[in-house]
């Protein structure tokens, strides 16, 4: 399996799986993980998934530019299909949150995966990149876009145009990561997370991921219109009932995503 697809509890794990290839996103991986991200999507007792690479070298290095290379041997048409593995894997177009748990390289591609991600977090020896320019492409899966909305432009502008790698720390300091952590503590701060949020209601969390995301190329006051509906959406769930009934009773809420 190029996508490893496991289910622990109320969370999903998606492990793309060719560490020989340090986790280059060909079409098996995009195949596969389309179907993972639909099954995540559709199933009613999943909450929120992570993302990560197989091994200790890689999140993933982008592309298969293999790939690329037999397109070009051939009629070229063959190339498309690595690149749309990333546009066509979208996590921001999914209102169940994301994580990404970036354990090694995180380039091109990759990182653009994990920029659709909600959440990223990194091993302490992770490096990110945006390297097309050294093959004559550009960050074309959303890179160009994502990354200076992300961080300072100054810095998106030298990360895509110089082609260098940045590490762990220094994208924790511009904010392209929420944490670094020691590489055997990447999983298990990934699942404390994801746990945390497990414990809260499960279509308010949603609803947030979905005011973000539109919201966030809205003017203030259409983006305030949006964050208003979707609150409004929440009044007559049950989990609203429960969340505030378990407040006054001062007792631990138990929500069911209704
Ligand atoms: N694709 C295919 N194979 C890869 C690969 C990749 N991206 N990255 C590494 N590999 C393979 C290597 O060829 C090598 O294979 P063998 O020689 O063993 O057969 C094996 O993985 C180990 O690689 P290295 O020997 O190089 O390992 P190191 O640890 O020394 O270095 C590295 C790791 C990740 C720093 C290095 O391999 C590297 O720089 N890789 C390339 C990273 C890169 O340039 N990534 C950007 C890819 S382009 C689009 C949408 C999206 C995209 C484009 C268009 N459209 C909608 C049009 C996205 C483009 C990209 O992501």
């Amino acid at each position: 399996m190029a996508v490893d697809y496991e289910k622990k509890g109320k969370i999903a794990i998606m492990t793309i799986n060719r560490p020989e290839a340090r986790n280059a996103l060909g079409a098996d991986v995009s195949r596969e993980m389309n179907e993972a991200m639909v099954d995540f999507r559709d199933d009613p007792n999943l909450w929120v998934a992570i993302i990560t690479g197989a091994g200790d070298k890689a999140f993933s290095a982008g592309a298969d530019i293999k790939g690329f290379a037999r397109g070009l041997d051939s009629s070229g048409a063959a190339a498309a299909e690595p690149a749309r593995t990333v546009e066509r894997v979208r996590a921001d177009q999914i209102w169940k949150p994301f994580i990404a748990a970036i354990n090694g390289y995180a380039l091109g591609g990759g990182l653009e995966l994990a920029m659709t991600c909600d959440i990223r977090i990194a091993a302490e020896h992770a490096e990110l990149g945006q390297p097309e320019i050294n093959i004559g492409i550009i960050a074309g899966a959303g890179g160009t876009q994502r990354l200076p909305r992300f961080v300072p432009r100054a810095m998106a502008a030298k990360i895509l145009l110089t082609g260098e790698r940045i590490s762990a720390q220094e994208a924790l300091r511009i904010g392209l990561v929420s944490d670094v952590v020691p590489l055997d503590q990447l999983m298990p701060t990934a699942m404390q997370i994801a746990e945390t949020i497990c414990q809260k209601a499960p279509l308010s969390v949603r609803a947030t991921k979905q005011a973000m995301i539109q919201g966030y190329n809205l003017p203030l006051n259409e983006g305030l219109q949006l964050e208003h509906e979707l609150a409004v959406g929440l009044r007559s769930t049950k989990d609203r009932a429960e969340g505030v009934r378990a407040f006054v009773e001062k007792r631990a809420p138990v929500f069911k995503a209704e």
